[in-house]
C-alpha cells in the first residue's frame, strides 16, 4: 500500500494515506480490547519504537531473539493502520502488544471498562518537533516539511499529520488520575535511567525480571543496539517509502537536540504557545535541567 500522496482527514486530523484508510481508522475506534492487551500510546517521535522494544524484551525476559527476527510493526502493530487486524489475527500470542498514535478523545471510548494496560510515552515537544522535522524529510508518505521555521509553526498550530501534540499529551495524561491501568513514561526518564524505566514498566506489566534479565533488556534496547537492528531501524522499508539517503530513523536519540535547531526567538515563541495551550495541565514534566533553567527561570 503506497498511496504516498494521499492524506486521510479523520475527525479533523490528517493521517498519512499510506497505511491509514478511513476504514482502518474507523475500525480502531471500535476495537474490542482484551483485558490482557498492552497498548503503547504516543504522539509520533516520542519514543514509540523504543517502548515497543522495551516491552518485547521484557516479555521475552531479555532474550533478543524476537526483537532481532521480527519487525517492530509485526510485534506491536499500529491499531489504526490497515494491516493491524491481519497481524493480530495471525497470532495467538498473549499478551497482544498494540501501538497507537490516536488521541484520547478518539480512542478513549474503546478503552472504557477495559483492563488493558496502557503505557503513554511523552517527550519534550521541542525535541519531538526536531525529530519529526527530520523524519518528514525522509518519509515520502509525509508532506515536504519546508523550512524548520515553517514546520515549527505547523507543529504549534497542531496542523501536522497526527494532529496537535498539546491535545495528545493533555488528553492522555489527563486520564492519569482516574485510569488505574495507565502508566506515563517520559522519553527523558528512559534516557536518564533505562534500567529503572525497564523495572518500572516490567512491574506495571506484572512481569518482574531478575537483575540479569533487566540488564539484557537494557543492552538490547540501547540506542546503539537498536540503530544496528534491521527489525527496528526501518531499513527494511523500501527507498520509495522512506528515503534512507535523506536521513536515518534512529537519528540521534538524544535529549535536548532542540538547542541545536531553535533560535532564541523560536524558543521564546514556543514557550509562549506552550504556556497558553498547557494552561490547566497540572502534570510536571521533567525534560532536562538545561531546558528547565533556560525556560523556567
Ligand atoms: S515514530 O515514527 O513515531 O514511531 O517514532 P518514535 O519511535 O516515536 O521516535 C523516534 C525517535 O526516538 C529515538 N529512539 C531512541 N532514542 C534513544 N534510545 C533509543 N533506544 C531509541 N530508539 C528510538 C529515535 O532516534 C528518534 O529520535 P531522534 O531525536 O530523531 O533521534
Amino acid at each position: 500500500m503506497a498511496r504516498l500522496d494521499v492524506i486521510e482527514m479523520f475527525h479533523g486530523i490528517d493521517f498519512p494515506g499510506h497505511l491509514h484508510t478511513q476504514d482502518s481508522l474507523q475500525l480502531a475506534l471500535k476495537f474490542p480490547f482484551q483485558d490482557t492487551d498492552i497498548l503503547i500510546v504516543s504522539y509520533p517521535k516520542s519514543g514509540t519504537t523504543w517502548m515497543q522494544e522495551v516491552i518485547s524484551l521484557i516479555l521475552s525476559r531479555g532474550d533478543p531473539h524476537l526483537s532481532q527476527t521480527v519487525p517492530n510493526w509485526a510485534r506491536a502493530p499500529w491499531l489504526e493502520q490497515h494491516y493491524c487486524a491481519a497481524v493480530l489475527g495471525a497470532s495467538s500470542t498473549t499478551p497482544r502488544v498494540i501501538t497507537t498514535h490516536l488521541p484520547h478523545h478518539l480512542l478513549g471510548p474503546a478503552l472504557q471498562g477495559s483492563k488493558a494496560k496502557v503505557i503513554y510515552v511523552s517527550r519534550n515537544p521541542k525535541d519531538v518537533a526536531v525529530s519529526f522535522y527530520h523524519f518528514h524529510k525522509m518519509a515520502n508518505f509525509l508532506p515536504d516539511p519546508g523550512s524548520f521555521s515553517e514546520f515549527l509553526n505547523q507543529f504549534l498550530e497542531g496542523t501536522l499529520n497526527y494532529g496537535s501534540w498539546f491535545d495528545h499529551v493533555k488528553g492522555w495524561t489527563g486520564q492519569l488520575a482516574t485510569m488505574k491501568n495507565l502508566l506515563h513514561i517520559p522519553y527523558e526518564e528512559m534516557s536518564l535511567d533505562l534500567h529503572g524505566a525497564i523495572k518500572k514498566v516490567s512491574s506495571f506489566l506484572q512481569c518482574s525480571l531478575v537483575e540479569d534479565e533487566v540488564n539484557n533488556c537494557v543492552k538490547h534496547c540501547s540506542f546503539s543496539s537498536m540503530k544496528d537492528n534491521k527489525m527496528v531501524n526501518y531499513t527494511l522499508i523500501e527507498e520509495k517509502i522512506m528515503d534512507h539517503s535523506k536521513g536515518t530513523f534512529m537519528r540521534k536519540g538524544k535529549v535536548g537536540d532542540w538547542t541545536n535547531h531553535f533560535t532564541e526567538e523560536q524558543n521564546q515563541y514556543f514557550e509562549s504557545v506552550f504556556k497558553s495551550k498547557m494552561q490547566g495541565c497540572t502534570l510536571e514534566f521533567v525534560w532536562e535541567e538545561r531546558d528547565k533553567e533556560k525556560t523556567h527561570g
